[in-house]
């Protein structure tokens, strides 16, 4: 049965529930400088060791407060029977029990699904086959079905989760192909399980997430002794976990949860998780400058730099943590989590850098910066991201984070934003040594976030038609607009370049000699020149170019293939979201269908072509007689998705690893753009960099950006020619 949005949604006007507030909000004897809630000085917290002792004190036997503050233990609601009624009381509720499971069951919308399931992989494979067929490939249907597009991801996210759970339940990793599971630290840490929680709450995948919020109250424990990465385990186990309170106390009706029975995993769950989690990873700011060590011991909280790179941790990674301990700031009412993550925006930012753009290492004790490898790819991605994201958590109310948004992203526009030498695309090139130095026409994959990032920051998650109205609205949003349309076509390019239909993890481009820059072309462009008030050349840029389709071309070789070059070590495909994402924002802003059947060309490519299929050959005793042709044919399904290692091959050379976030990320975007787009509302949330979406709230208290940038120089923004 198909998933209708629930039409008795409560008012969210204000994303973060008053009651959740009045519910957590600390009392005012707790409220001791943020730590009172643990039973702890300032003191006691402060240091290298002190992540070691918060812990041992906190999780020991002396503990006589609950594992965050102004939230009760909770005592049992029932009297034990008396001895003489026992067993009869024992039969009765043995028989109410029974019945109880039985209504639950039946009624459960979920089950049916799960029902059909079973059918599902190799329903998905005949659906697979008949996309070849010439039928198929001519139909243009007159009303797309958006919401049966949806279902086809959700069941895509069915057969590839409930392949994990058949064969590696528990485990961090997962191999579809050999079907079998692995743990990255001794007793796993829920990779899978919390990273892919929320996107079945989205989903309505009510059974499994019941089985996973289970899981997680009965297995997962983050007392081992064991290094973790400081920023994944915050983005995809902290933000997994967040977004699990957040959504099932925001949107019961997506996720409902059970009563908080003594013994049974209740409400609290995800938060009292997230809280023994993000304690654990507080040890690793504890470095002299105060940015994270690359890695934390979970068992001790002790941070540990990294093994490689001299040591530095990567710059997205020391920068884009900071939405999750702000979230659990505001939910706990601990300034100690907004701190830690704070102060390391201040480091960066006050090393001033040029036009806002950072070198992609930094070392965690003294704060400096390594290198000048300046990019918007790995280690520098999400730097970016945090900025307009946290300006958009607090409700817009800390300016700070925009200023340094619309500074990074003029550097951006004015040091790495190039054009393709035969058609014209926009490019979001690297400089490896340097902003003064060469520029290297490359983008990973990951780049691709930032289209659907820039329309973010321009409307602030309204519609364009909506921001349009506002009175802040002027020339640099509109252009803005312009740069994130032009780098989402570029971005679904590189999907259209390859044999899959799916893009490799790099792609490089052919440029001029010197390359065109947006700088020298556009010197007057609001982006550039940061006027923010002046009509530009830029704004009526050949809008026909953008909106040119890219398949269309009749020639064997289009003008843009010519412009895209994939080196053979860059062919692997790992699933990943980030074009999908900017999608999803893209079609959510602008309205414009056409992203939304980018996507779902994308989505079939990757049902195509990432699918892992198992084909039974019919025994000779099925065949009933000689005529039963149907039960001669083997039978084939779908059992898994998996990565590539290379995609511009048909068939795919295949990797036999499914990545977490295929089904935190990739699948969830999907489904989010094949959404109406007021499910899940953009402007009420901001997502992780691991699309965890997290509510907006309005900073008090502590809990605020209490810093101020350095004065900057009143600089010639206008470009030199390089
Ligand atoms: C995800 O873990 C996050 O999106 C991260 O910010 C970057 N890369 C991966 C997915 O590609």
């Amino acid at each position: 049965m198909s998933f209708q949005p629930p039409q008795n949604i409560p008012s969210f006007s204000s994303s973060q529930r008053p009651l959740e507030d009045s519910y957590w909000r600390p009392s005012a004897a707790k409220n001791n400088g943020g730590l009172g809630g643990y039973g702890l000085s300032k003191s006691q917290s402060s240091g290298v060791g002190s992540g070691a002792r918060r812990l041992s004190t906190f999780f020991g036997r002396g503990r006589d407060l609950p594992m965050y503050k102004d939230k009760p233990y909770f005592a049992p609601r029932r009297t034990a029977p008396k001895r003489v009624q026992r067993q009869v009381l024992y039969v009765i509720a043995g028989l109410f029990l029974i019945a109880f499971v039985w209504v639950w069951f039946a009624s459960r919308e979920d089950v049916r699904n799960v029902r059909s399931s079973t059918a599902t992989g190799e329903e998905l494979w005949n659906w697979v086959q008949s996309l070849d067929s010439e039928a198929e490939k001519t139909k243009k249907p007159k009303r797309i079905d958006w919401e049966a597009r949806r279902e086809k991801v959700k069941d895509v996210f069915v057969v590839s989760w409930d392949g994990y759970a058949k064969h590696a339940w528990g485990y961090d990793e997962y191999r579809p192909i050999s079907k079998k599971g692995r743990h990255m630290i001794e007793d796993g840490m829920g990779w899978i399980i919390v990273d892919a929680l929320d996107t079945m709450m989205i989903m309505n995948l009510t059974s499994r997430v019941q089985d996973a919020r289970d899981w997680i109250h009965n297995s997962l424990r983050y007392n081992q002794d064991h290094d973790v990465s400081t920023f994944e385990t915050t983005i995809r186990m902290l933000g997994g976990l967040l977004s699990a309170h957040y959504l099932s106390t925001t949107y019961p009706q997506l996720a409902p949860i059970s009563d908080d029975d003594v013994g049974s995993p209740g409400e609290d769950l995800y938060i009292e998780k997230a809280t023994d989690l993000a304690d654990r990873l507080l040890g690793a700011f504890e470095s002299r400058s105060g940015v994270p060590y690359a890695s934390v011991n979970l068992n001790t909280s002790v941070g540990i730099p990294s093994h490689a790179d001299g040591g530095a941790s990567s710059t997205a990674e020391a920068t884009s943590v900071q939405l999750e301990f702000k979230y659990l700031a505001k939910l706990t009412g601990e300034a100690e989590y907004w701190e830690a993550v704070e102060k390391v925006m201040k480091v960066v930012d006050d090393q001033e850098r040029e036009d806002g753009l950072l070198p992609i290492f930094i070392y965690a004790d003294t704060g400096q910066f390594r290198g000048e490898n300046i990019r918007l790819g790995s280690r520098g991605d999400s730097y970016y991201e945090y900025l307009i994201k946290q300006y958009l958590q607090t409700s817009k109310q800390e300016p700070i984070y925009k200023e340094m948004w619309d500074e990074a992203l003029m550097g951006i526009c004015k040091h790495l934003i190039t054009y393709t030498k035969h058609a014209n695309l926009t490019v979001l090139a690297e400089r490896p040594d340097g902003l003064h130095r060469a520029l290297l026409p490359k983008m990973d994959h990951l780049v691709c976030f930032l289209p659907g990032t820039i329309a973010l920051g321009a409307t602030g998650g309204l519609p364009l038609s909506v921001a349009k109205k506002s009175p802040d609205w002027g020339p640099r949003q509109d252009e803005e607009i312009l740069l994130a349309k032009e780098l989402m076509k570029t971005c679904w390019a590189t999907y259209l370049a390859t044999a899959t239909g799916l893009a490799p993890e790099i792609t490089y481009f052919e440029v001029d000699d010197p390359p065109r820059m947006m700088a020298d072309v556009y010197p007057d462009s609001a982006l550039i020149k940061g006027d923010k008030d002046q009509p530009s050349k830029y704004k009526q840029k050949d809008l026909d170019l953008i909106s040119q389709p890219l398949d269309a071309a009749d020639d064997e070789t289009p003008s843009w293939k010519k412009d895209i070059n994939i080196h053979a070590q860059d062919v692997h495909n790992l699933q990943r979201p980030e074009t999908a994402e900017s999608l999803f924002y893209m079609y959510r802003i602008t309205g414009d269908e056409m992203y939304r059947n980018w996507g779902w060309e994308m989505f079939k490519s990757f049902v195509k072509h990432t699918a892992v299929v198992e084909t039974d050959e019919p025994s000779p005793h099925e065949a009933k007689d000689d005529n039963d042709d149907e039960s001669k044919k083997p039978r084939s399904r779908i059992v898994g998705f998996t990565s590539l290692s290379n995609a511009n091959i048909v068939p795919p050379v295949t990797r036999d690893n499914m990545e977490s976030f295929w089904l935190a990320e990739t699948l969830k975007y999907f489904y989010l753009l094949f959404s109406d787009r007021d499910f899940i509302p953009l402007e009420e949330t901001v997502f992780n960099t691991e699309a965890h979406p997290l509510p907006r709230f309005k900073p008090s208290g502590d809990l605020k950006t209490r810093w101020e940038r350095k004065p900057r120089q009143k600089k010639n923004l206008q470009t030199e020619s390089e």
